[in-house]
């Protein structure tokens, strides 16, 4: 193709000039690679992006992650034109509950209030009563007046979110990240021992065991926040590898170390220069939404919003 001859800078022009022709916005996930972060005009987890899409007054957002995020987007705004680059680039994570599953679910417990990680299809979140994103998970669940809780698809951050809310009964989903659930203890503990100044920051992606040696658990944006304010020097990282091109350049005078070469998640690294390039000129890969899923599902992300 002609555009495999074209050098880094004339791609990333080309993709400047085609935003402002598109009136078009470019977002990326925290997990993005690091070019794609370079030319985002913002960068953040997947509830944030979506709230900063839905304010922008442009009409064609590019976002670069993976599509349960560029559908958020869509829901929050329906009046856009939200593109995904990568079409096939997916979340494993929350293909493991379907909108019929989760059907059968609420039917053994009609009792049970149903809580969604954001990282879910939209037919999923229009199942359920309440979104919630790995920041807001134990304020979310504390805000709910019923005892009973069915969280998906998640079962890691649902261990997590009913070691902080004992008062629950939160029955779990067996979902989990390919990429932050194959990490074991003993990764942990060697990684530790060879840095052991160092403040261990874990995602609740990770299986319990290993959040049991974290300093501190939290969202991608809380990891990325607490390093910044910390006057601590040395951080092993236990998220996904995208998250150290922010923490490295935005502190300079830190050390930062990834728990595992084994946090990569190759959907995210789908994402590249070329891909934005082509999203832009070709107008692709549109996000549609039947509508009256989209309206239930918002209903599930403004009820977040409320207890925010
Ligand atoms: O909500 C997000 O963006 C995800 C998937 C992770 C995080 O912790 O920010
Ligand atoms: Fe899904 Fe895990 Fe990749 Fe996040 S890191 S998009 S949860 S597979």
């Amino acid at each position: 193709m002609w555009f495999a001859k074209m050098d880094k800078q004339e791609m990333i022009k080309r993709i400047k000039e085609l935003k402002e022709e598109r009136n078009a916005v470019i977002v990326a996930h925290n997990y993005q690679v690091d070019e794609v972060q370079e030319i985002a005009d913002v960068v953040g987890d997947s509830f944030a992006l979506s709230r900063y899409c839905a304010n922008s007054d442009k009409n064609v957002i590019v976002f670069c992650g993976v599509h349960f995020m560029a559908e958020s987007a869509k829901i929050l705004s329906p009046e856009k034109t939200v593109l995904l680059p990568e079409i096939d680039a997916g979340c494993p994570m929350a293909d493991m509950v379907t909108a019929e599953e989760l059907r059968e679910k609420k039917k053994q417990h009609p009792q049970a209030a149903v809580v969604c990680y954001i990282n879910s299809s939209a037919e999923v979140k229009a199942e359920s009563d309440i979104c919630c994103t790995s920041s807001n998970a134990v304020k979310v669940i504390r805000s709910l007046k019923e005892k009973d809780i069915i969280f998906v698809p998640d079962q890691n951050l649902g261990s997590y979110v009913a070691s902080q809310v004992p008062e629950k009964n939160i029955i779990l989903w067996h979902g989990y990240c390919i990429t932050h659930h194959r990490i074991k203890p003993e990764e942990v503990k060697k990684i530790k021992e060879l840095h052991p100044d160092a403040l261990l920051l874990i995602h609740p992606e990770c299986a319990p065991e290993v959040v049991a040696y974290a300093d501190f658990v939290g969202s991608t944006k809380q990891i990325i926040d607490y390093a910044a304010s910390s006057s601590h020097k040395k951080f092993i990282i236990g998220t996904e590898m995208g998250v150290m091109y922010k923490l490295k350049k935005d502190n300079p005078d830190k050390e930062f170390y990834l728990m595992s070469p084994g946090l990569i998640c190759p959907n995210m690294k789908k994402t590249s220069l070329k891909s934005v390039y082509t999203a832009l000129s070709e107008m692709k890969y549109r996000i549609e939404i039947d509508e009256d899923i989209r309206v239930r599902a918002r209903k599930a992300l403004d009820r977040m919003l409320e207890v925010e």
